[in-house]
């Protein structure tokens, strides 16, 4: 997204680059190990996270949706004749179809670390939007996206939805709804989504799921970074761990090692004590002035926000 400089060069599917590699193994050997929540998306945990959309705990995906119908009239007039929609994050594009038809638009940007699903994603969102000019961009939001403008002095919509800015913190959440509202140019403006603060339980449970399809996700990054860096954990010897933070306003997941664990890679390697966490993701909650303040610091002019009944999610428009 930033700079709309030059495009960094993609590495070949499946294998990191070389800053890719030493993201990860210097996140794996800190004191307190770490992994970006990007590694959760290869093809597998796309589709992981896909399931985790319909599960019954958990909620942000269907309130999102039902608050997009039920204010749908709104937030196009919110957004008025905005032509070009860039999602960055895309994934499926399922929300994206919805969106590009509410507000019109005859040009779509979809942008998703996961190439091959989102390629996938965007030759259905074409056969259900003929109409639609839509193109897929295969790379990682956090390192810089070259985006042309497809129609000139066409007027810009950034559409991010799904709370996917609660992955960051507050910091490089304020630095990357900057680099949207370069994106989304002088006279465009951002449409985003996310998760607000709620009971306790409920938060809980839509990150630790009965039926285990988050914990599933949650080791598949091992899995995907094993094939990335050429380590060998063993994912069925990790297990998932999920809860809220109220200090940081924020969901952790971490994954716990089973028994002692030797991991290796070309070289290198660490050795894990029984219970040592690798920490996975954040997930934060804002309340909603804490939002508007953090799209203001970020240059936004004036936004409108929209919530549901329970008071669960909110949806923001704000003026670049
Ligand atoms: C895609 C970042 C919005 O934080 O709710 C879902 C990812 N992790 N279950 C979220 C996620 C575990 C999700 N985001």
């Amino acid at each position: 997204l930033h700079h709309l400089g030059l495009a960094p060069p993609q590495p070949p599917a499946g294998v990191a680059s070389a800053d890719e590699r030493g993201e990860i193994l210097a996140g794996l050997l800190q004191p307190q190990a770490a992994l970006s929540p990007k590694y959760f998306y290869d093809q597998r945990g796309s589709e992981l996270f896909e399931a985790i959309t319909r599960l019954p705990e958990y909620y942000p995906t269907r309130t999102e949706r039902a608050l997009l119908r039920r204010h749908g009239h709104a937030i196009a007039q919110a957004v008025g004749p905005a032509r070009v929609v860039i999602e960055p994050g895309a994934g499926n594009c399922d929300k994206a179809r919805e969106l590009c038809a509410l507000v019109r638009a005859t040009h779509f940007v979809g942008v998703d670390i996961s190439a091959d699903y989102l390629r996938d994603a965007i030759a259905r969102l074409r056969v259900a939007l003929p109409g639609l000019h839509a193109r897929a961009v295969g790379a990682d939001i956090t390192r810089g996206v070259h985006l042309p403008p497809d129609v000139p002095g066409a007027r810009r919509l950034v559409f991010y939805p799904g709370s996917s800015i609660g992955n960051f913190d507050p910091p490089q959440a304020l630095a990357l709804l900057g680099h949207m509202r370069e994106l989304a140019l002088d006279d465009g403006g951002l449409l985003i989504g996310f998760d607000l603060p709620k009971d306790v339980a409920v938060l809980e449970a839509a990150y630790d799921d009965a039926a285990g399809v988050t914990a599933a996700f949650n080791r598949n990054a091992l899995a995907h970074v094993n094939r990335l860096v050429g380590s060998d954990f063993v994912p069925a010897q990790w297990r998932h761990r999920a809860f809220f933070n109220p200090h940081a306003s924020r969901i952790e997941m971490h994954l716990e090692a089973a028994g002692p664990q030797r991991v290796r890679w070309p070289g290198g390697g660490r050795d894990f004590a029984a219970g040592e966490r690798i920490h996975t993701e954040n997930s934060y909650k804002y309340p909603l002035p804490d939002f508007t303040a953090l799209l203001h610091e970020a240059g936004f002019t004036r936004t409108q926000a929209w919530t549901d009944d329970r008071g669960w999610f909110a949806m923001v428009h704000a003026q670049a």
